[in-house]
């Protein structure tokens, strides 16, 4: 049985690029002659049960080529392991199994889990091609694999007063050299309102490239939420909780003036030392213009109705 939900921001994306068409072609081999009426509709297949699809059924956009990983897997934000971009070596420290997720706070039940035993448990488990944005001006496109974060709240099972997700990054100074140094305020926490943790955009990764997430790029478990500035999308999860007040991210706490949390992307509203109008793209030449929400205004722009009053864009 082929389970169809219609997605606007995969459906508007991919019928511009080349590659739909072969993901139609791939789709109608897969589903049979109903499914071309939906072209963008994902088709469940064999690589659902694999921990790290390579199935995306939509792309990046016009004119937005995937990231060589040989520029994306070298080129990295992880202060646990230095303030530098070229952490990769160093963050190959990081043990990653055994993990442990801790779900808590605010749910009917706290939950210990192991990281493959959470991603057996997550479907449907799919890759989605993403725009990513740095605050710093950078950006790329990353073919990330995992499951929607909303199946994770499903699994989790929070009370209905939670009103924030708040997530956190492991702990571990011994093998992440500045968590030795009280330069920072560790660990790393991020956090989302609920009604963001439930959109459709919002995605837990734990592959990339069709193979499991490399250490530099935040193994086992991070985040990605492609409207936002890239450092909401926090790296190797440990721990997340359901709770009623606001969380306050790492770098919020260091730097509320230049880093908040909502940290919409929007390129009419500059970061207090830099513009944010263009972005340079990893692996190429040009400085391609910003996107509002980084071009998925149409998916989340609902998301801020009511909040305006809110500082939504850093
Ligand atoms: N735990 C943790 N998560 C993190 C960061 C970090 O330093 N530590 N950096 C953030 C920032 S600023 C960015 S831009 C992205 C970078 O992701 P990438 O290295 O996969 O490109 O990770 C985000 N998540
Ligand atoms: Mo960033």
């Amino acid at each position: 049985m082929h389970v169809l939900r219609r997605r606007g921001w995969a459906l508007k994306e991919n019928l511009v690029t080349p590659e739909a068409v072969a993901l139609n072609r791939r789709a109608f081999i897969a589903g049979g002659a109903a499914l071309m009426s939906l072209p963008a509709m994902a088709a469940e297949n064999a690589d659902a049960l694999h921990p790290y699809p390579a199935n995306a059924s939509f792309s990046a956009g016009p004119g937005r080529a995937i990231t060589p990983e040989a520029d994306s897997s070298s080129y990295n934000n992880f202060y646990e392991f230095g303030t530098s971009k070229y952490i990769q070596k160093k963050a190959q420290a990081l043990p990653v199994r055994p993990w442990m997720l801790t779900i808590d706070g605010m749910v009917e039940k706290k939950i210990e889990i192991g990281i493959d035993d959470l991603i057996k448990a997550m479907q449907p488990r799919e890759e989605r091609i993403y725009r990513f944005r740095c605050v710093e001006a950078w950006s790329m496109v990353v073919p990330w694999s995992g499951f929607p974060l909303r199946a994770l709240l499903d699994f989790a099972k929070p009370l209905g007063s939670a009103r924030f997700v708040r997530f956190e990054t492991f702990m571990m100074p011994s093998v992440a050299p500045e968590q030795a140094i009280p330069l920072y305020p560790w660990p790393y926490v991020e956090g989302l309102t609920m009604a963001e943790a439930a959109h459709d955009l919002a995605f837990m990764v734990t592959g990339v490239y069709g193979k499991a997430l490399p250490k530099q790029f935040g193994a086992p478990l991070r985040l990605a939420v492609p409207w936002k500035y890239g450092f909401k999308s926090i790296k190797s999860i440990r721990r997340i909780s359901f709770v009623a007040e606001r969380p306050v991210g790492m770098w919020e706490a260091l730097q509320p003036k230049e880093y908040g949390f909502f940290a919409n992307v929007n390129p009419k509203v500059s970061h207090p030392r830099w513009s944010q109008a263009d972005e340079k793209v990893l692996g190429e030449s040009q400085r391609i213009p910003t996107q509002l929400f980084n071009g998925y205004a149409d998916e989340v722009g609902g998301l801020y109705a009511g909040l305006e009053k809110e500082t939504l864009w850093r």
